[in-house]
């Protein structure tokens, strides 16, 4: 039986703890061991434990829990071609986007509004807007507090890595579980073109003096971490011309010094950001140049590919926003934290999880049994949850999977302008989508219009409403019978 559709609306709207138990347990649920079996198969249990509900370094995960970063870090010792500095770390966070700089007081009274209203939030994250190592007194100060008002809530950190080795032991003492290190090379002679200077032991070095420092003192950090048992992801931006090549090689050294994930993000540059890559009409990697760059580093360091880009005050699940909901000014001077909606949160996720896999894995058992070999490239309106929960004309971006005989893949979204405004939808925004959705043969949606679905269609793009509220995975797997014929084992049975 499948679990209870449990939308997450439900979840962010006043309902109480109670409720929500009682909706999860209502419809029964097909798993003995709600939230146990999850785990894939290839990973042991203290790593699983680890990510399980860290939306970053689990692709699985990031359908039911969110992050929040906080902007107390603004100092930073590098300077980096694809930042400036007038906007936050970009290594983190899209440039042109300027966060409220936070005290770690302030931190803690926006840490607890989020939790207070928040159920899906599980990790904290310092990433800028500068580095959170360089600007260590704030970080730390910010972990301690809120490490003691909610014990339960992940601590995580992104650093360009330079003074990173120095606080290795404390990031442990801390408790500190995850840690992104942005690594853009490993050859010094490549370093140069991306990092003009760095500030390290009270002097400034240039060229390639300061890539080989920056280069040893990452691939120390990393090192120790892995050493400590500490997760670490590694961000590479991808900057054609200039490191796409050499992020393979990137790729297999990250992976010998023990990184859990790569994360190959896109150079974002534009001449109104001021950063020197923008000005000299430095180009970012088109979708499919990312695409192909990822699908040749499969096999080496797990790959993440699900990274949003995210701002560096970012609240809510990957892929929305709820900061601007949650700045000083609304925030009440005094808060105490209340912990009752996270709590029913992940009781429910526990129980609809393992329906969830169980699902996924009779989707691809279903695949794996096809005649015929093809793949499909399906687009997902999504809120969350693992289902195709939103309708066309809300939705901010689709999520990408590729269906093939060798199973159903996330390979990455694409960002849009909304079709409806105000109750309408907007012709103007249309052809935007439909650029958007370049290669995507078929639309998966709660809801959509005649006209919008009849445009796509014109376009060579298929669109439905038929599996909405599905489980994605079920959903692709009927479209990939329908598409290449006869599932073998059904017809024998
Ligand atoms: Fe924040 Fe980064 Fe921690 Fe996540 S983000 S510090 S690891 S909690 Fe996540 Fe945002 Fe991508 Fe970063 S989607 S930009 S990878
Ligand atoms: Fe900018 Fe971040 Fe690079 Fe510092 S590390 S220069 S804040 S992108």
């Amino acid at each position: 039986m499948s679990a209870p559709t449990i939308s997450l609306e439900s979840l962010t709207n006043t309902t109480s703890s109670g409720q929500l138990l009682t909706t999860a347990k209502s419809g029964g649920c097909a798993s003995s061991s709600c939230g146990l079996s999850s785990r894939p198969t290839d990973m042991d249990s203290a790593t699983w434990e680890k990510i399980k509900d860290h939306p970053c370094f689990s692709e699985e995960a990031h359908h039911y829990f969110a992050r929040m970063h906080v902007a107390v870090a603004p100092a930073c010792n590098i300077q980096c071609n694809y930042c400036n500095r007038k906007y936050d770390c970009a290594n983190e966070s899209r440039p042109g986007v300027v966060s409220e700089k936070l005290t770690p007081d302030q931190a803690l009274r926006k840490v607890i509004a989020v939790a207070n209203e928040v159920p899906q939030l599980s990790v904290l994250g310092i990433a800028g807007p500068g580095d959170a190592c360089y600007d260590w007194e704030k970080t730390r100060a910010t972990f301690e507090r809120v490490a003691r008002e909610i014990p339960d809530i992940k601590l995580c950190i992104s650093t360009n890595g330079l003074a990173l080795p120095e606080h290795v032991d404390e990031l442990a003492e801390l408790n500190i579980s995850h840690v992104t290190i942005t690594i853009n090379m490993v050859d010094p002679a490549v370093g140069e073109k991306i990092y003009p200077w760095i500030f390290y032991r009270h002097r400034r070095y240039a060229g390639i003096d300061a890539a080989k420092i920056l280069h040893e003192r990452q691939m120390l950090g990393l090192k120790m971490l892995s050493e400590r048992g500490i997760l670490t992801k590694i961000n590479s931006v991808m900057i054609p011309g200039v490191n796409d090549q050499h992020l393979i090689e990137v790729n297999k050294w990250v992976k010998e010094r023990g990184a859990f994930l790569h994360n190959v993000m896109p150079l974002i540059s534009d001449p109104a950001h001021g950063t020197r890559f923008g000005l000299t009409g430095q180009r970012g990697p088109y979708a499919l140049e990312l695409k192909a760059l990822q699908d040749r580093l499969e096999g080496g360091a797990k790959l993440m590919r699900h990274c949003r880009q995210c701002r560096a005050d970012a609240v809510g699940l990957l892929g929305t926003d709820r900061g601007q909901e949650f700045t000083l000014d609304q925030i009440p001077l005094e808060l105490g934290y209340h912990g009752g909606k996270r709590h029913a949160y992940r009781e429910v996720v526990a129980h609809i999880r393992d329906d969830h896999l169980a699902a996924k894995n009779q989707a691809i058992a279903t695949l794996a049994s096809m005649s015929v070999r093809g793949s499909l490239q399906v687009a997902v309106a999504t809120k969350g949850g693992g289902r195709i929960n939103e309708h066309f004309g809300h939705a901010k971006e689709f999520q990408v999977y590729e269906a093939s005989q060798t199973g159903i893949k996330f390979v990455g979204h694409r960002k849009i302008e909304p079709y409806c405004r105000g109750g309408w939808g907007e012709e103007g925004t249309l052809g935007g989508i439909i650029a958007a959705l370049d290669g995507i043969d078929i639309v998966l949606c709660a809801k959509i219009g005649d006209c919008p679905k009849q445009q796509l269609m014109e376009a060579g793009i298929r669109a439905t409403e038929a599996f909405g509220y599905d489980y994605i995975e079920t959903a692709i797997s009927a479209l990939y019978t329908a598409e290449y014929g006869i599932d073998l084992s059904q017809a024998t049975a």
